[in-house]
């Protein structure tokens, strides 16, 4: 069975400070959970950024920049930066961070979609900032923008020289599949390709162990021996289908962006929390955990000192 790599999500354009009060947004808390998440045995951290002053989900170089080479200096992790930013956003605002800092590896969402979050403003009647309520119940109403013209552009801006970054494939149903082999048919990415299959957001596939059957299926179909996949289950669902994927040989992602819990009804402590218990559990069945080393040989990464931050 080949090791398994962990990356953590730190904290996303999802989930809004009202909350959890764990839930990094500033500078500081960013930095300082992505390295202890690291520590706890992260492989690869997923980075999106957040508006120093009131924690709404940002895509500007500059607050990238506040946490970037904090995170270089005190890990090996490697650092994937968002190129989803946040649903509401076009993709030309979302790709100015990982064109910046030419990171070893940026996401890149494979299919347009629903990406509703509205039904989260109902849990809450207080909110710590102005923004909150209206950017998750606005959700209702927009789409999340990723045209085939839309993959390419970010497929020839990052892919390829000077970034040649490797991409995170964020496959949130079936389809997302079809759309990725009809761009890899074309010679849009270079294989192993990294899936990440997301299960559980409202307006793609539900976080079900049938439909990760599917999803792995299909993609084995579509994809042979030429990549690498990871789960990611939104909400409840996160540490049960990333145990399945571990059996199954895939890897897995855990982190508050995708997850606010360390269980049922218990709000996490920390991003490392998290890292922690899928790490046990990982071990307690058996599988190896990855460093970063040997994550960046498993998905063909072309090394940490070939970034710009
Ligand atoms: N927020 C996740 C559901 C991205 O950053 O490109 C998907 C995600 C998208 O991580
Ligand atoms: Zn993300």
């Amino acid at each position: 069975m080949p090791k398994t790599i962990i990356t953590c999500a730190i904290t996303g354009a999802i989930h809004t400070p009202t909350m959890s009060d764990a839930l990094p947004v500033t500078p500081d808390s960013i930095a300082e959970q992505a390295i202890a998440a690291a520590e706890a045995g992260a492989a690869i951290l997923h980075l999106h950024a957040r508006n120093p002053d009131n924690g709404a989900p940002s895509v500007a170089p500059e607050d990238f920049e506040l946490f970037l080479p904090r995170i270089k200096q005190a890990t090996n992790a490697i650092v994937n930066i968002t190129t989803g930013g946040s649903p509401t956003m076009t993709v030309e605002q979302r790709i100015p961070a990982a064109l910046r800092y030419s990171p070893e590896m940026c996401s890149i969402n494979m299919g347009s979609m629903n990406f509703a979050l509205h039904p989260l403003a109902d849990r809450y009647d207080d909110w710590k900032e102005d923004w909150e309520e209206g950017y998750l119940r606005g959700s209702e109403a927009n789409i999340f923008r990723n045209t085939f013209a839309d993959i390419r552009m970010v497929a020839e801006a990052l892919g390829g020289d000077p970034h040649n970054a490797k991409f995170e494939h964020e496959c949130y149903d079936v389809g997302h599949l079809y759309n990725l082999k009809f761009c890899l048919d074309r010679g849009m990415f270079k294989a192993p390709i990294f899936l990440q299959f997301v299960m559980g957001v409202l307006g793609g596939i539900s976080a079900e162990i049938d439909n990760l059957l599917f999803m792995k299926r299909t993609a084995d179909k579509l994809f042979g021996d030429q990549y690498q996949w990871s789960v990611l289950g939104a909400g409840s669902q996160q540490m049960k289908l990333a145990a399945v994927a571990a059996q199954l040989g895939g890897h897995v992602r855990v982190g508050l962006e995708d997850s606010l819990y360390i269980s049922r009804g218990e709000l996490a402590t920390s991003n490392a929390q998290q890292v922690e218990k899928i790490r046990k559990i990982l071990e307690l069945q058996g599988n190896d955990v990855a460093t970063p080393d040997e994550a960046r040989d498993i998905l063909g990464l072309k090394g940490g000192d070939r970034v710009n931050f």
